[in-house]
């Protein structure tokens, strides 16, 4: 997959900066948190305040750099590896979801943990679970690496086959026609790229089965909608998220395929080079779905400083959807 994501691979056109006040922003809507972020941010925060710090959680509870520090400042302990956690700990498993053999470590350090996986991500575990079951292998569509990847092939190593990328369909093994064979998917793919990927998949295996259901979230899916509803009519589009976020660099992706002239990933408005307005009239932005709507306020404050003050949001998507917490965090548990 391409990593458009890094400026380097985006195009800037050199002319005049717009006169101050002339420059516009089109902001997307539905952007930044989502409900399994939002969830799982409040899961850290909730133990933190019912059982104190310091609380351990395994891996970045979402992959986002604000977030990240702002709770490691307030006493969250983030850690690689399960056993990093004192025996006994309370520990956070983030919304990316882990395999069954990182449940059963943690049981065997007696570590009290607390499961922040997005109930969507939960979803596609089972379904791993059901076909695995079922007898069918698994063509798991996401990137090599990814820990939501990890966390879902780990319910059935055996028989799921990652495919990373349309490359990864050409390295897939041969399936008999006998053989049951379905395909699922990371929850934070680029829908037309994973489409391309499917498409290809059934060329190769006419017998394969598609999912009962979108593997691929609602938010992920709203994002990359309002995203290309304004790209075509950005010279610039700003996409606020982490380097290590996947669906945020999707968002990037998606941008400049929908006609967005360039296209960046920052974490912080800091990070915006002044010379990347030059030329330009039309600032697209939008954000991950791990990203804080501060984040966003601050590039639409540097944004404005620069002569870009005039904002229209456009909205492609109402989102009311929302999960409840652990059941130990709820408040009824207090
Ligand atoms: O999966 P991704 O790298 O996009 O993760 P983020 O940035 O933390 O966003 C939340 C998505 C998630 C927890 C898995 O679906
Ligand atoms: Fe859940 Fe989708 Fe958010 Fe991932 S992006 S945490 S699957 S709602």
């Amino acid at each position: 997959m391409t990593d458009a994501a890094n400026p380097a691979n985006a195009t800037t056109e050199s002319a005049l900066a717009p006169t101050p006040g002339h420059g516009r922003v089109l902001l997307a809507a539905p952007r930044g948190y989502c409900a399994g972020v939002d969830r799982a941010v409040e899961t850290v925060e909730k133990a933190l305040e019912k059982y104190g710090a310091p609380v351990y959680v395994r891996k970045e509870i979402v992959h986002n750099r604000y977030v990240v520090d702002t709770l490691a400042e307030r006493g969250a302990v983030f850690v690689d590896q399960t056993f990093e956690a004192p025996e006994g700990a309370h520990l956070v498993f983030s919304a990316h979801g882990v395999s069954p053999a990182v449940h059963e470590e943690a049981r065997s350090l007696s570590l009290k943990t607390l499961d922040a996986t997005c109930p969507l991500v939960t979803k596609v575990h089972n379904e791993v679970k059901r076909f695995a079951r079922d007898g069918y292998h698994i063509l798991l569509v996401g990137h090599e690496g990814h820990e939501e990847v990890e966390g879902t092939a780990g319910e059935a190593p055996d028989v799921t086959h990652l495919v990373d990328g349309v490359e990864g369909v050409e390295k897939l093994p041969d399936f008999l026609h006998n053989e049951k064979l379905v395909w699922l998917s990371q929850t934070t793919l680029s829908v037309d790229e994973t489409m391309e990927i499917v498409k290809l998949l059934h060329e190769k295996f006419e017998h394969l089965q598609d999912p009962p259901s979108d593997d691929i979230c609602y938010a992920t899916q709203n994002r990359q909608v309002a995203v290309k509803a304004i790209a075509a009519d950005s010279d610039l589009f700003i996409v606020v998220g982490s380097q290590n976020s996947s669906n945020s660099k999707r968002l990037v992706e998606v941008a400049l395929q929908a006609g967005s002239k360039a296209a960046y990933l920052v974490d912080y408005a800091k990070q915006i080079d002044p010379s990347w307005l030059e030329g330009v009239h039309t600032v697209g932005l939008s954000s991950g779905a791990s990203v804080p709507e501060i984040l966003v306020q601050e590039v639409l404050a540097f944004l404005a400083e620069r002569g870009f003050s005039d904002v229209e949001e456009v909205t492609t998507a109402a989102e009311k959807i929302t999960f409840a917490l652990p059941r130990d965090l709820r408040p009824q548990h207090n």
